[in-house]
């Protein structure tokens, strides 16, 4: 399986996050990316490079002011002055401007960058520095180049792992948080659709993908279905990821959520990616994007659920054996010791 890799992904890094309140170790690393990588190369596969794509994907999954402040906040921190001035080398939003905050009163787009940060990111872990945005859109990048890998009429392969970081799937079309900037898996789900196909987007990262369920919230050619630890029992994304939000309009009834107890091991888990699969058969998918988070397992220390690499394996198994075109990309997962290990074992049997 051929990993896609771009060295754009190693220039983010978060260093601090702010956590209710409290300045902890970032936990979203370069090394992440640097221990996933070589474990795939020592189990054999083989590296292909990301090739640089427009913005035109990228620009149907998320807004353009997004997009906009992403790529120029960094410039924007530095220009302020505000590194010296604030003593900050990371751009991190304290005001939320929501709707409540202004009450249906006129509602001006802030002049402070650390202010405009507050209207496009939804919390204070996901901090922006330099490199952020090269990260994100190399990220980007990785992953269109797994789904031409997996296009290609003349390609040797049927799937592709994109070796995405930051990841993607807490970003919604006009917000981001959760460690996630742009969100890679919707980009792929829509470049898939370009080809006229229909998409199963099948998320096994701890937590539910909120952004990858607003993009295609309304949508009937892709199918959203997450398993992830019950949101009602205090864990991120806390507001959504319910096993009642099934879609609306034409998409009602593309969206699938199975939150799963704190503590739920293997057997559990495995169970409700079964019904993930299921779902994609039902949906009578074309191809299959694939978030791969690696936080469900036992160590991870973002996580309550205890999910091993035969877990992982095996849920590999169960989505490789859907036997579709499949493009992988990675989510979460943190625990460094054994992020390699955990994503060798979910990848055999493709
Ligand atoms: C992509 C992904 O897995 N995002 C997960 C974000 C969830 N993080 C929310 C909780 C953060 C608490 N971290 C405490 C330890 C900080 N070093
Ligand atoms: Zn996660």
């Amino acid at each position: 399986m051929p990993v896609v890799w771009s060295d754009e992904v190693l220039r983010h890094d978060p260093r601090d996050e702010v956590w209710v309140g409290v300045r902890t170790d970032g936990t979203e690393v370069p090394a992440r990316a640097t221990v996933l990588r070589e474990a795939l190369a020592a189990a054999g596969h083989p590296e292909v490079g990301a090739v640089a794509h427009p913005d035109d994907v990228l620009l149907e999954v998320h807004e353009a002011g997004l997009v906009d402040w992403l790529r120029t906040a960094w410039d924007a921190w530095e220009a302020g002055p505000y590194a010296a001035a604030v003593g900050s080398d990371r751009v991190v939003p304290y005001v939320f401007p929501t709707p409540f905050m202004t009450s249906g009163m006129p509602w001006r787009y802030p002049a402070a960058t650390h202010a405009r940060a507050g209207v496009w990111c939804y919390d204070t872990m996901t901090v922006v520095g330099p490199g952020t945005w090269e990260a994100a859109r190399g990220a980007v990048d990785a992953t269109l180049t797994a789904v031409d890998l997996v296009l290609s009429p003349t390609g040797p392969t049927r799937s592709a792992y994109a070796l995405t970081r930051p990841p993607g799937h807490h970003a919604a079309p006009a917000g981001f948080g959760g460690s996630c900037y742009l969100n890679n898996a919707a980009v792929a789900a829509q470049a898939f659709t370009h080809a006229g196909m229909r998409v199963a987007v099948l998320d096994v990262d701890a937590h539910h993908g909120n952004g990858t369920q607003a993009v295609f919230w309304e949508r009937a050619d892709v199918l959203y279905a997450s398993v992830h630890v019950d949101p009602g029992a205090g864990w991120f994304p806390h507001v959504l990821g319910y096993g009642d939000e099934r879609g609306t309009g034409a998409g009602a009834g593309a969206t699938v959520n199975v939150p799963l107890p704190p503590g739920t091991d293997d057997e559990g888990w495995l169970m409700a990616v079964r019904l993930l699969v299921e779902a994609a058969l039902r949906f009578d998918a074309d191809a299959v994007v694939l978030s791969l988070g690696l936080d469900a397992a036992a160590h991870d220390p973002e996580s309550p659920l205890e999910v091993t690499a035969d877990g992982y394996a095996r849920a590999g198994a169960l989505v490789a054996a859907l036997d579709l075109p499949t493009v992988v990309v990675q989510e979460g997962g943190y625990h460094l010791e054994t992020l390699g290990g955990l994503a060798v074992a979910a990848l055999k049997a493709f």
